[in-house]
């Protein structure tokens, strides 16, 4: 059957700020307290998502969630109304205020993980919600990430909802960022690459984990997904981050590596031995595709750390950028204009896609400077949903970006999006409301019916 990769792009919500949040994310932690412009980042992010349904792609929207987080700082024991909270959690713990306010969810490849049905034993496209227990500020999206989501794909014939693995640390679950599904087109069986920093119950892989950084997702937390997911289990490859570039700021495998039909583009450095972990995902998609009876040969694209430093791929951003199918077929890379601004990275690329073996034939680059300076790139900001026509007729159709949503989702940013942001401004009572009121509006444009804490408990 057709099916299409639906990008659901995070929508930056109206408290996008720079709090210094997420170590052993090089960027967030360099621009701590820079002044950000919440209006800009989501005008930027939406210039994105209509480029590519301009391409001619699918392109999804998901709704940000309400910041600051008066009901987490409240289950914190701060107490009162929302000004005293507010009061409170500035002049005794600024930094659960930031961590309460974090518009995080923009980065929606941590949102969830997705299989598409043809996958699964029960042929439903699942989602699990990623639990993101290594960062507080992150581990709070998980309920209203599922709310959405269920609010989007309500139709229980064709989509199995899964809650949030339990939140330990032995689970840490960050995911689509840590997996990437290899196939010779959307509708056909694919090879599922889990990617994972550490075990947390294999000791003999102790000394293999970073020294230097957290390894956010786990071996058991991608094996649960897998499971949940009902994937065939020849479908699934676990294969493990290289620990070095997670302590040179790769966090998540996307930072280093992404997959798009047979073609993965990653670093020399980007896994534990490479080489052989690339001939294992070779050999288990040419098995799965002589199943499956389909002749198209996997092609990797490896970056030597000669062409790309490591450095300069965590810089640039390249490999978080998204590869995409073109409806004339070709891949275009979706780069950040930090790689066209990067000589080396350039270069790289501008031979890669004039390369006549490249499966990789164009580059797109996009402004996406407020998103990246908090550690997000094009391929943070988007959650791929692989769906066929039956299932993308039943997702909400409020969520698919048209010319006409576009239009309002821009004057929506213009009217309630401020421009300016400091960190003493999140405990500002007016930003709640501008929030709130923007938030309401949205669900109306989205037709997400009640999804926010103020609007199920007013
Ligand atoms: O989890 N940054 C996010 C960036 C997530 C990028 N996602 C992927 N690579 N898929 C994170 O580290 C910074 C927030 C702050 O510092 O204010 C932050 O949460």
């Amino acid at each position: 059957m057709t099916a299409f990769e639906v990008n659901f792009d995070g929508l930056v919500g109206p408290t996008h700020n720079y709090a210094g949040l997420s170590y052993g994310n090089v960027a967030s932690l360099a621009n701590k307290a820079l002044v950000s412009n919440p209006k800009e980042a989501a005008l930027q992010g939406l210039g994105k998502m209509k480029a590519l349904s301009d391409m001619g792609l699918k392109q999804g929207i998901l709704a940000p969630h309400e910041r600051p987080d008066l009901e987490t700082l409240r289950r914190l024991g701060f107490q009162g109304h929302d000004i005293e909270v507010l009061q409170a959690a500035l002049k005794y713990s600024p930094e659960l205020l930031a961590s309460c306010s974090s518009a995080s969810s923009m980065w929606t490849a941590n949102a969830a993980t997705v299989c598409p049905s043809v996958d699964a034993e029960d042929s439903r496209v699942h989602f699990t919600a990623a639990n993101l227990v290594n960062k507080f500020h992150r581990s709070i999206e998980h309920r209203t990430t599922s709310r959405l989501l269920r609010s989007m794909f309500r139709h229980e014939k064709n989509f199995a909802h899964h809650d949030a693995l339990p939140a330990s640390d032995s689970l840490g679950d960050e995911g689509a960022a840590n997996h990437t599904r290899l196939c010779s087109d959307y509708g056909a069986r694919g090879l599922h690459v889990f990617v994972y920093g550490r075990s947390a119950f294999d000791s003999s892989q102790s000394a293999l984990a970073p020294k230097r950084y957290p390894a956010r997702q786990t071996l058991e937390a991608s094996l649960a997904v897998a499971r949940l997911h009902q994937i065939h289990r020849d479908s699934c490859i676990f294969v493990q981050q290289n620990p070095d570039v997670i302590d040179a700021g790769a966090f998540h495998n996307d930072v280093v590596a992404v997959g798009n039909k047979n073609v993965l583009f990653y670093h020399e450095l980007a896994f534990v031995k490479a080489n052989e972990t690339v001939e294992k995902i070779k050999r288990l998609y040419e098995n799965l595709n002589m199943t499956n009876g389909d002749s198209s040969p996997f092609q990797p694209v490896q970056v030597s750390n000669q062409d790309v430093s490591i450095e300069d791929a965590v810089k640039s951003y390249l490999f978080n950028s998204q590869l995409i199918s073109l409806p004339s077929n070709e891949m275009c890379l979706v780069a950040p204009q930090d790689c066209k601004e990067n000589p080396r990275v350039n270069d790289y690329i501008q031979r890669l896609v004039s390369d006549k073996k490249s499966p990789i034939k164009k580059v797109s680059f996009f402004d996406l400077r407020q998103s990246m300076q908090n550690g997000g790139g094009p391929a943070c900001l988007r959650l791929r949903v692989v769906l066929n026509e039956e299932e993308l007729t039943n997702v909400n159709p409020g969520v698919i970006l048209t010319d006409k949503i576009y239009d309002e989702l821009v004057q929506w940013v213009e009217k309630h999006y401020r421009d300016r942001l400091e960190l003493k401004d999140l405990a500002d009572p007016a930003l709640v409301n501008e929030s709130r009121t923007a938030l309401d509006s949205l669900t109306q444009i989205l037709k997400l019916g009640s999804v926010y804490p103020f609007q199920i408990n007013p």
